[in-house]
């Protein structure tokens, strides 16, 4: 008797909910791109890391395998085995075939579990061309078998088992493993990155104080690999992480501020470390998600540090009676701080579901975060950390009040000379801003060629001549200085944080068009960075884009085409023959008015990536992390993220 025919009317419903998947894999998974490839990756990972947080195990393992295929490990207590007792098949097949099962099986089994992915299991059972798992339990090995219907003869339902859960053999081992090959057939050829990979296991890992992850490549080149291998495991959890983030940069103080506290069903942990810098830098995560929109966790862990550190100030009279309590901002100029919880029915909200909206979690990480910093800084060794945060923080309140005196005449200022700051900008002649354009271009040549062939009704140029200031180092009246920065500020009309008005905006797409080598990536990266920190509206509402120019032309005759990678350089080669005409772009300014138009401003043809949250996030990160004192460590990430400078990360793809 065949799988197919074994199953009972209740089992072929939970096998319709795999159908489902497969017919709207973009319900489930957000894209059939490469960050649905990776977040159906994300839905193994994230069971075994829940097995091991738990407290079972203490090692999760990922490895690429040739063809696509992925392998996650983990040395936890392995899947339930035993039947279920109504739909009468095992845990296993329960966990691969029900929507959502992991949820069921692990509210009771763990005090939290993974929220975000939470799709489950079941999805990327459904959505591979096979799938098997083998659990290692009580001495023995089972193994089960999963496929897609097209295996099956197209005549079963999809991710339906093939082989049951058996029996295979003895072990001495304990956990369970997971091998699986996504289906082509909705991934379309899309590879998995080990770095995008490793940035997000280091994460884990530095979340999971003392878990360890290894993460392999064991695919030939062909198939993306890389033959690399690495093992994040950190002894002192997120207290390493902000002192990985501060790397290069002068710190206040060298032990970073680590609390925890737990109680059931909740646990929250902070570590904080100050720099002499400006900027604020709070990263924040739920059951390891991070939350880029914040949410109340932040709000919670920021009153909890005004509070402490105001009662601090009082209690040892570094704060006199008459002078008035500082404000939170001021305590968090120059901060770097990771805040985690891990909590039960996880709400996310916001624009891009970055943002915890769980109401009650403000009081409660406010709460347990001022008792145990209170505690902390009572105890020996910390005493001039704290005098050295209050001391900054008291000088950020004096130039809180210069800086809002010169951002106000810097405002008047801007207001008067605006025609002036704006004398770079070639305007647009249409007054629709619905529909009008703001091209950035990288370099005046560009520039010259860009604004030559717009179409001026609605298409706007800024050259822009040097790099745009560091936002992330620089204090407020610094950057109103910057003439690139005032000028762009001027040019969308929205003013910046706190005052950013976004019905000011001038125009509906801000294009970024910056050469593909690594001053384009650096400028790229510089201005979404400031946009992230002081127009994050423009992001969140999807105004800003990334034009991507062409590295190659290829011409024969009148045939022409444009070559955005190397990859597509070689099949173009292939269909024109050794005979066309190959030419190289160094960069923008190399193009003629006609070739820009074609490739990076025309509607109908050019290649846009609109910018995501995520992205700006992380350009953020990097110029945090790039922009050290310490070149040693620049030079070591950029080496670590080689394919940075070719397309950062966003994918090219046409988007009118
Ligand atoms: C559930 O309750 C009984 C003991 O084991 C619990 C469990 O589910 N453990 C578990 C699941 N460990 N590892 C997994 C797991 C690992 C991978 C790679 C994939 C999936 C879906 C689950």
């Amino acid at each position: 008797m065949s799988a197919a025919k074994s199953y009972n009317a209740e089992q072929i419903q939970v096998l319709e909910g795999l159908d489902a998947v497969r017919k709207r894999p973009g319900m489930y998974i957000g894209t059939t791109g490469n960050k649905g490839l990776h977040h159906i990756l994300w839905e193994i990972i994230d069971n075994s890391v829940d097995e091991v947080a738990n407290g079972f195990g203490d090692t999760v393992t990922i490895q690429l395998l040739d063809d696509c295929v992925a392998r996650v490990s983990d040395n936890g207590r392995g899947m339930p085995v035993d039947k279920h007792p109504k739909l009468k098949i095992s845990g296993v097949e329960v966990i691969f075939t029900q929507l959502h099962a992991g949820a069921k099986f692990n509210n009771d089994q763990y005090s939290f579990s993974g929220g975000l992915h939470g799709v489950g299991a079941s999805v990327t059972n459904a959505l591979s061309e096979w799938l098997y798992v083998e659990v290692a339990r009580d001495g023995n090995l089972y193994r089960a078998d999963f496929h897609s219907p097209e295996l099956a003869g197209g005549k079963v339902k999809s991710g339906v088992v093939k082989n049951p859960l058996t029996l295979v053999g003895k072990t001495k081992n304990q956990g369970s493993r997971v091998t699986f090959k996504p289906d082509e057939r909705i991934f379309k050829g899309e590879k998995f990155n080990y770095n995008i990979i490793a940035d997000r296991m280091r994460d884990v890992a530095y979340l999971n104080r003392g878990m360890t992850i290894v993460l392999e490549d064991l695919r030939m080149p062909l198939d993306g690999g890389t033959e690399k291998k690495d093992t994040f495991c950190y002894k002192g959890g997120i207290a390493d992480y902000v002192q990985y983030l501060n790397e290069g940069k002068n710190t206040l103080y060298d032990k970073p501020l680590y609390v925890e506290a737990k109680e059931k069903n909740f646990e929250v942990a902070v570590a904080i470390q100050h720099t002499d810098g400006y900027s604020e830098n709070i990263y924040s995560y739920v059951n390891s998600i991070p939350t880029v929109e914040g949410g109340t966790h932040e709000v919670g862990f920021k009153s909890a540090v005004t509070r402490v550190f105001n009662e601090y100030a009082r209690k040892n009279n570094i704060l006199k009676e008459k002078q008035s309590n500082l404000l939170g901002e001021d305590f968090r100029e120059g901060m770097v701080a990771v805040i985690t919880v891990k909590m039960q029915n996880v709400q996310f909200e916001g624009q891009t579901k970055g943002k915890l909206g769980n109401p009650e979690v403000r009081q409660k990480v406010e709460t347990l975060v001022a008792e145990q910093l209170e505690e902390l800084l009572q105890m020996r060794g910390y005493k001039s950390s704290a005098e050295k945060i209050i001391s900054k923080a008291m000088g950020a309140a004096r130039t809180r009040e210069a800086a809002k005196k010169a951002k106000d005449i810097a405002r008047q200022q801007n207001k008067l000379n605006g025609a002036n700051l704006i004398g770079k900008l070639s305007s647009c002649s249409g007054r629709n801003y619905e529909i009008n354009e703001l091209f950035i271009v990288e370099g005046d040549s560009a520039g010259g060629s860009a604004k030559q062939a717009r179409d001026r009704s609605f298409q706007a140029i800024l050259p822009l001549r040097g790099k745009p200031l560091n936002v992330e180092k620089a204090p407020l009246e610094k950057i109103l200085a910057n003439e690139e920065i005032s000028t762009i500020i001027s040019a969308l009309g929205t003013g910046i944080e706190p005052a950013f008005d976004i019905t000011g905006l001038k125009y509906d797409k801000v294009i970024i068009l910056a050469d593909a080598d690594q001053d384009g990536a650096h400028i790229r990266a510089l201005l979404l960075t400031f946009f992230f920190r002081y127009m994050r509206k423009l992001i969140t509402e999807g105004h800003v884009y990334i034009g991507m120019p062409p590295l190659y032309k290829l011409q024969k005759k009148d045939e022409i085409l444009y070559c955005y990678d190397d990859e597509a350089l070689e099949e173009g080669q292939k269909k024109m023959g050794k005979t066309a005409l190959l030419q190289r772009f160094k960069g923008l300014g190399e193009m003629n008015p006609e070739q820009l138009w074609d490739t990076a401003m025309d509607p109908a043809k050019r290649s846009l990536t609109r910018v995501t949250i995520e992205d700006a996030a992380a350009a953020d990160r990097r110029i945090t992390v790039l922009m050290g004192d310490d070149s040693a460590i620049r030079k070591d990430y950029i080496y670590r993220h080689a394919d940075f400078n070719k397309i950062d990360s966003f994918k090219i793809k046409a988007e009118d």
